[in-house]
């Protein structure tokens, strides 16, 4: 991208308030909103999961440990100054690197600090479902004795997420069958529900959990939650503290996710989106400010979800993606971007015109009024909100003249 001066910067930013102002759209605004749109990044996206197909090829300066993943999301967030909060994984991210059954949350404390000497803190925790053991279900296993571990392993993340995140549990269950007949699925969602049960019950109040549903992966047949019904069905059967997680890749192709969104929001459940671009399925790719991001920002919008001063209301959002060849940091910056793009588009939506064409059933002028939003360039506004922060105005132009790359490559050059 075209580096652009300050005073470049300021002339955009200009002319665009001109011409949003003609849609009386305050670009000011906007540009506040912009200004404090926070995600979350995941601590997977630095580590070396999601290789495993060029010989195990990940791409070079992939972090070794919680530290590193940490260190890496702090340089995110150093640059876009919107990813204050990193989400872990408990298996992979133990310091101790203990067994997983082993696992003492204790040994969080040292994560939450060194992500705190960052200006970091831990956000979403997730049970790691899919070590050994589970490969025949994990919470909805037939086998106690696996449900009970599993039901621990939660247990340990819930009290990891309590003492030194925010409390928030997110729960992807690999669990499903290959073939017709495998599996008893109405048996393997009973069990899965009394597992959750006894989990909630045994979780303090402040614990939120989310539950991601996914069409298929690794159970190609079925899974036991398949699909948003399937996740709030049992998140409202398990009460008010139970909600749903939206992973962009969890769907089969032309999937109206949008309008999930727009339910979840209608009902008023707690619910999260887990970010990424999707072209064949569950590609984890890093987030491009396409269409359909453009559309689930709008409905967060129209929501008054997004930004809502009424904290209850507001959404968990997170990037969940993991880069097999690509750069990852400039992966998940490039995400952060597109996110901040999406959301001011969605925020220059000509609402009140749009209101009076679904009003008159003009059917391709409301359409046009998306369209139009869409197609406008809102870059001058996330500059101007960087340029105010004090933040390079294209962060991942700034990561690649940072010099970090090159001090990760050789600093990791190690091994694990
Ligand atoms: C898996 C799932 C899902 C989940 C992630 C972390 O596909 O996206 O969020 O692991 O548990 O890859
Ligand atoms: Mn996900
Ligand atoms: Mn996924």
């Amino acid at each position: 991208m075209h580096e652009y001066s300050r005073d470049e910067v300021l002339e955009r930013y200009r002319l665009l308030g001109e011409d949003l102002a003609k849609r009386n759209i305050d670009i000011d605004a906007v540009k506040d909103a912009v200004s404090r749109f926070e995600v979350e990044v995941p601590s997977w996206a630095f580590g070396p999961f999601g290789g495993g197909r060029f010989s195990g090829y990940i791409p070079p300066g992939a972090a070794r440990n919680i530290f590193e993943k940490i260190e890496d999301a702090a340089m995110v967030n150093r640059l876009t100054g919107a990813t204050p909060k990193i989400g872990i994984h408990v298996g992979w991210d133990d310091p101790e690197g203990a067994p997983f059954d082993k696992i003492k949350p204790s040994s969080f404390k040292k994560v939450k600090d060194y992500a705190q000497g960052l200006d970091l803190e831990i956000g979403s925790v997730s049970p790691t479902y899919f070590l050994e053991g589970t490969e025949f279900g994990s919470l909805s296993s037939n086998d106690p004795e696996t449900r009970k571990r599993m039901i621990e392993h939660t247990l340990t993340s819930a009290e990891v997420a309590e003492k030194y995140g925010i409390g928030l549990l997110t729960l992807w269950f690999p669990d499903g069958s290959l073939y017709p007949g495998q599996v008893d699925m109405r048996r393997r969602e009973r069990n899965l529900k009394s597992s959750l049960k006894e989990i909630y019950d045994r979780t303090p109040d402040s614990v939120k959990m989310l539950i991601e549903y996914k069409l298929f992966e690794p159970g190609t047949y079925h899974t036991v939650v398949s699909d948003v019904s399937a996740a709030s069905e049992i998140a409202l059967w398990l009460g008010r503290r139970a909600g749903v997680i939206v992973d962009i890749g969890h769907h089969a192709h032309g999937v109206n996710i949008e309008h999930i969104v727009a339910r979840l929001i209608e009902k008023g459940m707690p619910a999260g989106i887990h970010f990424n671009s999707r072209y064949v399925a569950d590609d984890d790719h890093a987030v491009e400010p396409n269409m359909l991001i453009f559309r689930v920002f709008h409905e967060l919008v129209k929501g008054g979800v997004i930004g809502s001063t009424e904290h209850s209301r507001e959404w968990a959002y997170m990037i969940d993606q993991c880069s097999p060849i690509e750069n990852r940091i400039e992966a998940v910056l490039h995400s952060v971007d597109s996110l901040m793009v999406s959301y001011a588009k969605a925020l220059i939506v000509d609402v009140e015109r749009l209101k009076r064409y679904q009003y008159k059933n003009e059917v391709i002028p409301a359409n046009r009024v998306l369209v139009d939003a869409f197609l406008t360039d809102v870059r001058p506004i996330l500059y101007m909100a960087r340029l105010e922060k004090g933040l390079p105005i294209d962060p991942v132009e700034a990561y690649r003249e940072s010099g970090y790359q090159e001090k990760i490559e050789k600093e990791r050059s190690g091994g694990r």
